[in-house]
C-alpha cells in the first residue's frame, strides 16, 4: 500500500470548496479509496478558537498575530496529517498554505514574509481552485459576517491565488452545476490516483513555494 494523495481545494469565499470537498471525500470513499477531509482554518483546536473570534470580529488581533495563528493551526495537524498519508489515506484539504498566504498578501502584507512561516508543512500533489469571480459568489447568499468577506477583499485576493498557481493547479470553472463541477473534479482526482499508483514518489517533500 503507497502513500495517500495530498488534494487541496482552493478559492475565494463562496465558491463550492466545502461542497465539493465533502462529495469528494464520500466518492473516493465509495470506490475503496481511503480519504478523509480535512478543513482549514481547523475551529475546534485552541488556536482554532482564537481565529474563529477574530473571523467573527469578537477580537482584534494584528495582521501578523492572525496570520502565524493561520499557519500554527496548520501545524498542529502536521504530525496526525503525514501519519494518514503514510498509512495510504488520501487527504482532501479545504483550504491549505495557499489560502494562508493569499488572504494575508491581499491585505498588502510582504509576499515573502508570508509564505515563511509554512514552509516545510506538507507540499500538495493536486490543487483544485474553485473558480468565481466575486460577484457571482455574492449572488450565492450574502456574504456573512466574517471579517475578509467583503468584496474589495475577495477581488483581491483572487488575484493573489493566480500569482501562486503552478502545474500542480487546475482550474475549475465554479459557477457550474455542482454535479458536472464534482465529474470533473473526480477524473482528474483519479486521473492523478493513476499517475501515483503507476510511479509512487515517496511523501515527505516540503511545501517552499
Ligand atoms: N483564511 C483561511 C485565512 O485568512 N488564512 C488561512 O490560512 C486560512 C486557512 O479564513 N475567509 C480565511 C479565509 C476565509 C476565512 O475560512 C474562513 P472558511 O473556509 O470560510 O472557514
Ligand atoms: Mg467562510
Amino acid at each position: 500500500m503507497g502513500r495517500g494523495l495530498l488534494i487541496v481545494f482552493e478559492g475565494c469565499d463562496r465558491s463550492g470548496k466545502t461542497t465539493q470537498s465533502t462529495r469528494l471525500v464520500q466518492a473516493l470513499n465509495d470506490a475503496g479509496v481511503r480519504a478523509r477531509l480535512v478543513k482549514f482554518p481547523d475551529r475546534t483546536t485552541a488556536i482554532g478558537a482564537m481565529i474563529d473570534a477574530y473571523l467573527r470580529q469578537k477580537t482584534q488581533l494584528s495582521d501578523q498575530a492572525v496570520h502565524l495563528l493561520f499557519s500554527a493551526n496548520r501545524w498542529e495537524a502536521m504530525a496526525q496529517m503525514r501519519a494518514d498519508l503514510e498509512s495510504g489515506t488520501t487527504l482532501v484539504v479545504d483550504r491549505y498554505t495557499f489560502s494562508g498566504v493569499a488572504f494575508s498578501a491581499a491585505k498588502r502584507m510582504d509576499l515573502k514574509w508570508c509564505k515563511a512561516p509554512d514552509v516545510g508543512l506538507a507540499a500538495p500533489d493536486r490543487v483544485f481552485f474553485l473558480d468565481i469571480h466575486p460577484d457571482d459568489a455574492a449572488k450565492r447568499a450574502g456574504y456573512g459576517d466574517e471579517i475578509y468577506e467583503k468584496r474589495e477583499m475577495q477581488i483581491e485576493v483572487r488575484v493573489k491565488f493566480f500569482s501562486l498557481m503552478d502545474k500542480s493547479w487546475s482550474i475549475v470553472d465554479a459557477l457550474r452545476d455542482p454535479d458536472e463541477i464534482h465529474r470533473q473534479i473526480m477524473a482528474l482526482t483519479n486521473r492523478a490516483l493513476e499517475r501515483h499508483n503507476a510511479d509512487p514518489t515517496p511523501i515527505g517533500k516540503l511545501w517552499t513555494q
